[in-house]
């Protein structure tokens, strides 16, 4: 059966990795059974198959193939049922949507997230987690969390989904397909961490809804830290 190598907190039933989302997402998507492997920021051995040490990773028989996006297309390649992202034009479209999505909607949460992800992770990470996001963002883990300046970044720059779901019930139309998954990654990473930094009874919490719905329809309730 398909391998989905994730990542877990100290509880491994919080997923909350956005780009590990992603690929639930659209294994459920595409009605493929898969075994979720989740593992701690530290356990890097299983992932020696893919040469790299980020999540997401799947193993599909001898295909190994890591990062989300690429995965996607992996996906639809080998499964071309209920496209993800479609031809190479759509494809290229949604790496750059990705892209935009990426620093303005993921630097926000990161913002809020931030101290969550410290709680929820397991103590065998938090020396790890913490040199690591040091290091890249040039700051301390405290210095770097805000979380009205992350609210209020994230309201802007949520603003145009909001609009193009006045106007139909998902991004990628009227029915769910790779953009809404590769956008609603990172609201299911604040939902798993306890938090909804969209408005309640918008049109985009609507949308998002609609989504975690059909995933628990699939797998049961999504677990949230408290
Ligand atoms: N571009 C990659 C990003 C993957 C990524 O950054 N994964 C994080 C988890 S959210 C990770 O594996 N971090 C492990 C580490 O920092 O050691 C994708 O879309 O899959």
């Amino acid at each position: 059966m398909l391998e989905l190598f994730e990542l877990r907190g100290a509880d491994s039933e919080i997923l909350f990795s956005p780009y590990c989302w992603r690929v639930r997402l659209a294994l459920a998507h595409k009605g493929l059974p898969f075994k979720g492997n989740p593992l701690r920021f530290t356990d890097k051995e299983p992932l020696a198959c893919s040469g790299q040490g980020l999540v997401p990773v799947i193993r599909d028989g001898e295909k190994v193939v890591n990062d989300s996006v690429a995965i996607f297309q992996y996906l639809d390649a080998t499964y071309p049922e209920k496209t993800l992202l479609g031809d190479s034009l759509a494809a290229n479209r949604a790496r750059l949507l990705e892209k935009l999505i990426f620093t303005a909607v993921r630097m926000p949460l990161l913002k809020i997230l931030v101290p969550r992800v410290f709680v929820a992770i397991d103590n065998a990470d938090k020396d790890y987690f913490r040199s690591s996001r040091e290091k890249a963002l040039g700051m301390s883990l405290e210095a770097f969390a805000d979380r009205q300046a992350g609210l209020d970044a994230f309201v802007s720059a949520v603003a145009p989904l909001e609009a193009w779901l006045q106007t139909q019930e998902y991004l990628d139309g009227e029915q769910p397909a790779g953009t809404d998954y590769l956008v609603a990654g990172l609201f299911f990473w604040a939902w798993c961490l306890g938090e909804q930094p969209w408005t309640p009874g918008s049109a985009v919490d609507a949308w998002f809804q609609r989504i975690l719905k059909q995933y628990e329809a699939q797998f049961g309730a999504v677990k949230r830290a408290a």
